[in-house]
């Protein structure tokens, strides 16, 4: 692995600036150098408060900085400095310190203890040691009274922060619950591999190590004892848990390395992780070096995993989707504690779920992406025009574990209930493990199309053979050689799963109810130059996604049918048709809008359904009919209705006559047995509401708001209900969502989101929810606007229809996301209108980012 480019590039300027090697230097003269770096590395984030203050130690008496989060801290970590014992101050290691306690949520004491050659070895243990016993008798002070203690060091730091473990272990206390050690010095070889490497010879080298050494002790017996090199202790048993973080361009990663093993050796939980392309000192030039950044995602997760085990957090997420994790990823910059609830064992939510064959989204890859990171997009590379199923869950694993955000993630666990209590202005929040979590605020990254449902069909628990909803497909996947399978459901899956099991099965029966309109996807691979004409512009493009009607970069045609001829609507139609995807729905600017112009698209498709399906019967069977196309969602195909040729596949419409019941070994319609091994079931979901109906959410007074959705659901821009305080959700009812690129609907959101608990949190406010009139006023708009198209003359998910005894009312917002950011816009800009908030008193004492 090469050194990483930031890194070569900041070295390259540091040999510019005709630096003295180290070991040349006097240490003033090292100090003065460090005072420079220091001043390059810019502020951390806010905290509640910065206090320094002095303790007393033998001898003296030595600085600490407690660095408070702008959360109750959910434990506390006490910072080592690196510098070779001989260089490294308070202010160098400040911004780093923030960024820990902000990402963290912990309280971050760091200690400027006294330097060698002034102070030797063991000064500077004993120093640390002291710290280390003022802040577990100070906890209350600290207001960490039983949260975790950690702790922390880089190089020299990490070199204490070993040596202090241990001597905390022998002598009983203070129980330490974590220690985090990056690239420590843990011994006083300087022979091994990584010693004397060419390549590590960098900003710190093997004749700089030798010189902090010589400066922090002389003596070579001394330098063998476990209390300068605490590889050479006896016993690594009873040590606390650890993170090693170490840098692949290192003299001293190989004695890390020795380190993590000897404790792993021990039976010590130990996460070790070597940054490519990162030499010695990496960690702490947050701001300069982006390795940096990423050492630090990788650190506080694991810390998050220590101090998450405590229950009250700031913020609970339900979901670990594609809203979940970026909603995670934003809270986590607001330096807020945040559980995330999964009852999936793994990221990706609809894209983990729904593994069936065939599984490929129908928007383009390249704008169903996140666009809120620019390095993300960069380094991730979209392999074909629709991503498969496989590749969009390999790039929300690989979103998860870039911004370390597993660790904040509750696996395997569903939330079952949630109530707002009203006392403590917390939601307490029920999961079906049997943990309950409070937290401030409860946001919803259930997705829209999560609930999955199979329809209730007589018998069907008397069928012997296996039944599947497309949406919990077995992570084995289905047997289906030599099988006879019966598909249920002919909308975007059936459509797509359809053409995989005919390949594959020995026979598919399909019953179709609502034959759909389908469109060729004209999937292929991305050429190398498209992916780098979208990498080169690519944030002009997500700029062009965020403001456009769809989401992506595509805009809608501003002709309408009737200005064009026959003959010209036959031109368009052919080109879209042949371009594939469901851009086509957009050919015309009124095909939604006007019965006329819907028609000729309609009639262009079922021309192509005439033309492709051979027998005449079955074609007219798949001819939709009845309802505007668009109106429920255009399908995209890759050889659907080819697949109607195959000898092996046969169509039963229960439209006029349907399902009757399913045998052991059969489903009969219309008093025909259709004999079937397994039964596949594309039914699709309680859209929308569907996820957040199953959880039993409780606002103001104990309402629920099942109940206040009774008649349809009502919610303001689709982010917040009334008489539920500190609730969001993301892309809920009356938001675009499911008509635009949901993944710009997401980021959207979350950021909206994201905004109004900063403005909350920055006016002290309790409780922020909407107002009831303009939730009314809103859902009365969201609804004329719906009207003014076709959409609700069809029997759509949209519209809640196919979900027996669900109010009809067309739920998402038809105004497009362009017109939806500008609205959302101007409410933020009109100090969040149609939002009330309540105050909250600050609490006594309380400083703003007071530096003493
Ligand atoms: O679900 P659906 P889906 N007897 O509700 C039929 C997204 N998506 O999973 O139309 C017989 O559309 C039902 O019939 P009918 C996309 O947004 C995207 O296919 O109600 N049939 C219908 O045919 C999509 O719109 C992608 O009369 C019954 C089917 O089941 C959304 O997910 C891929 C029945 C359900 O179709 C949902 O799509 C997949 C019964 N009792 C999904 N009950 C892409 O990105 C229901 N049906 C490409």
């Amino acid at each position: 692995m090469e050194l990483d480019a930031h890194t070569t590039e900041f070295l390259r300027r540091l040999e510019e600036s005709g630096r003295t090697p180290l070991h040349e230097s006097t240490p003033e003269q090292a100090r003065a150098r460090n005072a420079a770096l220091t001043a390059l590395l810019g502020e951390g984030p806010r905290m509640a408060t910065v206090r320094d203050t002095h303790i007393d130690v033998q001898g003296g008496s030595i600085a600490v900085r407690i660095l408070r989060p702008v959360t109750d801290p959910a434990g506390v970590i006490v910072y080592y400095h690196g510098g070779g014992w001989v260089i490294g101050d308070l202010d160098g290691f400040d911004t780093l310190a923030r960024q820990v306690a902000a990402r963290t949520g912990c309280t971050v004491v760091l200690v400027d203890y006294r330097l060698a050659p002034e102070y030797p070895y063991p000064i500077p243990v004993e120093d640390s040691w002291a710290a280390l016993l003022w802040v577990e008798r100070h906890r209350d002070v600290l207001a960490v009274d039983r949260a975790p203690l950690i702790v922390m060091g880089d190089s020299a730091g990490g070199n204490l922060a070993a040596v202090i473990t241990q001597r905390a272990r022998d002598r009983g206390g203070p129980h330490i619950n974590h220690q985090v050690l990056i690239y420590p010095i843990t011994d006083a070889d300087f022979d091994r591999a990584s010693y004397t490497a060419a390549a590590n010879q960098l900003m710190v080298d093997r004749a700089a190590m030798a010189w902090f050494f010589d400066h922090y002790t002389g003596d070579r017996q001394v330098r063998v004892d476990p209390a300068v090199s605490p590889l050479r202790a006896q016993d690594f048993s009873g040590l606390p848990s650890a993170t090693v973080l170490l840098a692949s361009h290192d003299p001293l990663h190989d004695e890390g390395r020795a380190y993590a093993a000897a404790l792993a050796a021990a039976g010590v939980a130990v996460r070790i992780k070597t940054a490519d392309g990162q030499m010695h000192g990496f960690f702490h030039m947050v701001g300069l070096l982006p390795g940096a950044q990423r050492g630090l995602a990788f650190v506080t997760e694991q810390i998050a995993g220590v101090v998450s085990a405590r229950s009250a957090v700031d913020a609970v997420v339900i979901g670990a989707g594609f809203s979940g994790l970026y909603m995670l990823e934003r809270l986590l910059d607001l330096g807020l504690r945040v559980r995330v609830v999964e009852s999936n064992d793994d990221v990706g939510g609809t894209w983990y779920r729904n593994r069936y064959p065939g599984a490929r989204c129908d928007v383009e890859s390249v704008y169903y992406s996140y666009g809120f990171d620019a390095e993300l997009e960069q380094e991730w590379t979209w392999t074909e025009r629709y991503a498969s199923q496989p590749e969009i869950h390999a790039y929300l694993r690989h979103v998860a574990d870039r911004f370390a955000l597993r660790g904040h993630i509750t696996f395997g666990t569903t939330v079952t209930a949630a109530t707002w209590d009203e006392p403590s202005g917390e939601w307490i929040v029920h999961c079906d493990s049997g943990e309950v979590i409070r937290c401030t605020r409860l946001i919803s990254a259930a997705g829209c199309l999560s609930a999955a449902r199979i329809p209730d069909l007589p018998g069907l628990d008397d069928f012997e053979g296996d039944v599947v909803h497309t949406a919990a497909w077995p992570a084995e996947d289905l047997a289906l050689s030599g099988r006879r399978v019966g598909v249920i459901g002919t909308g975007s899956t059936g459509i797509q799963i359809i053409p995989q099991l005919a390949a594959r099965a020995e026979r598919v029966t399909v019953f179709q109810r609502t034959p759909h309109f389908s469109a060729p996807a004209g999937n292929r691979p991305l050429a190398a130059d498209e992916i780098a004409r979208v990498k080169r512009e690519y944030r002009a493009i997500r700029a062009k996604c965020r403001v456009n009607p769809a989401g992506t970069e595509l805009t809608k045609s501003d002709t309408t049918a009737a200005a064009l001829s026959p003959a010209e609507h036959a031109r368009l139609l052919g080109q879209k048709w042949e371009a594939g995807g469901p851009g086509i729905i957009a050919v015309f600017a009124d095909v939604l809008l006007d019965r006329r112009a819907n028609h000729v698209v309609a009639s262009y498709f079922r021309q192509r359904i005439a033309e492709t399906v051979t027998d005449t019967a079955v074609a007219a069977l798949l001819t939709p009919s009845g309802y505007p196309i668009g109106t429920k969602r255009i399908c995209v195909d890759t050889g659907y209705y080819e697949t109607y040729n195959r000898d092996n596949v046969e169509l039963v419409s229960v439209r006029d006559t349907p399902i009757e019941r399913v045998t052991a070994s059969a489903v009969v319609v219309d008093g025909v047995d259709y004999p079937v091994d397994a039964l596949v079931f594309a039914t699709g979901f309680d859209a929308i509401t569907g996820p957040l109906n199953r959880i039993d959410i409780r606002g103001r007074a104990g309402s629920a708001l099942r109940d206040e959705w009774a008649g349809g659901p009502r919610a303001y821009l689709g982010v917040g209900v009334a008489g539920f305080p500190n609730f969001f959700m993301i892309t809920g009812p009356g938001s675009p969502s499911v008509l635009v690129n949901m993944v710009t609907a997401i980021e959207h959101h979350v950021e909206f989101i994201a905004d109004i608990v900063k403005y909350q949190r920055d006016k002290g406010f309790r409780t922020i929810e909407p107002t009831t009139g303009a939730q009314d006023a809103w859902v009365e708009r969201v609804d004329a606007a719906a009207n003014l198209t076709l959409y609700p003359q069809a029997a759509s998910w949209y519209m809640g229809a196919n979900i027996p005894g669900k109010p009809r009312t067309f739920m998402p917002f038809v105004g497009g996301m362009g017109v939806f950011r500008e609205i959302c816009d101007g409410v933020v800009a009109d100090e969040y209108r149609g939002f009330i908030a309540d105050f909250e008193q600050p609490e006594e004492g309380e400083t703003t980012d007071a530096t003493a």
